[in-house]
């Protein structure tokens, strides 16, 4: 029998990844996306089938979480057998200037999910999935953090967040729901979104070692996160809802590692070795060494010259703008994964080293196409914050 999915967020970062993976398992996949003035499909653009075409494993339908007849709307049209609920305005920092818009979004978004499967009778049928977050553990109580850590959300996310999960933990108590939260731990990847960390400083490297950029302006360099593949995360969410029994599951990698180090990594990655001196806003980051034989095979001999001779006049690459950072942070993420290792057999693929050289690679190919058009005269865009 083929199966039947509904993902909202399909256009972005993990509801790409997962919209993939279920249509090579064979499944029907059906999206959520928001009308915007641009579009904004480039991430599932190599799923799309035009709609004349017969028998389509990959549906889209115009929608929006904070509308509850829509969102009933197409779950009746799609009947799915499992619902991902990956939608959400996403960012930590962002939340802070939208937080009514976050709450009704991200807080409530699932119980209008929730409610529609319970109008529409189709209890016994659909397995949902909702998207929670190591957020929740916020101003952590123990290290390292598992399902039954305590909760502590320190942004207006958080707090949203915090409401989904426990009104999914309640319909599946109260009326018998298959509904299942993944706590998942940051997870990155080639299509993460650009004002991420991760990909900020991919980004910004690969502009710098092409000449396109001078400085890396970055927050709290001391926050510690558990950083993993989405690729790895998405197969998770399906294991989850594979299960006999629904239950809440943490997906971590159990590693931590400092916003610097990250940065450190990524520039070695390309031969270029950093040092970090001074501290918090006058903290810089500067060329220490260039390895010229790496830089030559990962970045091309082209780009050697005209970088050296930049960073001879000036080698600070990274400065601090208090702008980025945020009313209150969350310190340390460092998740167990245990639980959904025994249960679910679930062990990543990637390393952290697999993820910032998937990365840091996909981002010097972004930029190359980039630098070659502007040299062609042809206006590209910036994806700045
Ligand atoms: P993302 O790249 O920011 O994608 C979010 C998706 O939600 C996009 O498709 C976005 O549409 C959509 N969306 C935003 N507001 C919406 C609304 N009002 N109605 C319907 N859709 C809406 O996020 P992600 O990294 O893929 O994360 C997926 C989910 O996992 C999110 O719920 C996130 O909070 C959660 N999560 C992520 C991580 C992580 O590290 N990535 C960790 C834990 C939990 P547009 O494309 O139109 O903006
Ligand atoms: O990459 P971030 O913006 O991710 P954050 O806040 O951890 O949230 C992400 O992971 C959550 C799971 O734990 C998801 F639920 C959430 O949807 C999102 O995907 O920031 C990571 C850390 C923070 O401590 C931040 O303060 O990096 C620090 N940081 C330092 N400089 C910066 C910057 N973050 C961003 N975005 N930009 C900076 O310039």
């Amino acid at each position: 029998m083929t199966k039947t999915a509904l993902i909202t967020g399909i256009t972005g970062q993990d509801g790409a990844y997962l919209a993939e993976f279920l249509i090579k398992k064979g499944y029907i996949v059906h999206g959520m996306k928001r009308r915007s003035s641009l579009i904004n499909t480039d991430r599932v653009d190599h799923l799309y089938q035009d709609p004349h075409v017969e028998k389509r494993n990959f549906i889209l339908h115009y929608g929006d979480l904070s509308d509850s007849m829509n969102v009933t709307r197409i779950i009746q049209e799609c009947q799915p057998d499992e619902i991902y609920n990956l939608g959400a305005m996403s960012h930590v920092k962002v939340s802070f200037d939208v937080p009514e818009y976050t709450a009704n979004t991200d807080g409530i978004g699932i119980l209008r999910i929730l409610e529609s499967i319970r109008l529409l009778g189709m209890v016994e049928r659909a397995r949902i999935y909702q998207a929670s977050t190591s957020e929740l553990y916020g101003l952590v109580s123990e290290i390292p953090q598992n399902e039954r850590t305590p909760f502590y959300p320190r942004s207006p996310y958080a707090c949203a967040k915090l409401y989904a999960y426990w009104i999914t933990v309640n319909y599946r108590e109260s009326y018998g729901l298959h509904a299942s939260n993944g706590i998942l731990f940051n997870h990155e990847s080639p299509i993460r979104g650009e004002t991420f960390v991760s990909r900020k400083i991919t980004r910004a490297l690969a502009r710098i070692v092409l000449g396109m950029q001078d400085v890396l302006y970055m927050g709290n360099l001391s926050s510690k996160r558990d950083w993993g593949h989405a690729k790895d995360y998405v197969k998770a969410m399906y294991m989850i809802l594979q299960q006999e029994k629904p239950d809440d599951y943490v997906i971590a990698t159990g590693i931590t590692t400092e916003v610097r180090e990250f940065i450190y990594k990524a520039f070695s990655m390309v031969g270029i070795d950093l040092e970090f001196t001074g501290k918090e806003e006058n903290e810089r980051g500067y060329v220490a060494k260039i390895n010229d034989d790496d830089f030559v095979n990962s970045v091309g001999a082209e780009y050697l010259g005209n970088f050296s001779s930049r960073i001879s006049i000036n080698p600070v690459v990274v400065e601090i703008d208090p702008a980025y950072y945020r009313p209150t942070e969350v310190d340390i993420l460092l998740g167990d994964p245990a639980k959904a290792r025994e249960k679910l057999g679930w062990i990543p693929e990637y390393d952290l080293h697999g993820l910032i050289t998937d990365m840091v690679f996909s981002d010097l190919q972004l930029m190359k196409k980039e630098k070659y058009l502007r040299k062609g005269g042809y206006l590209t865009l910036n994806y700045f914050e």
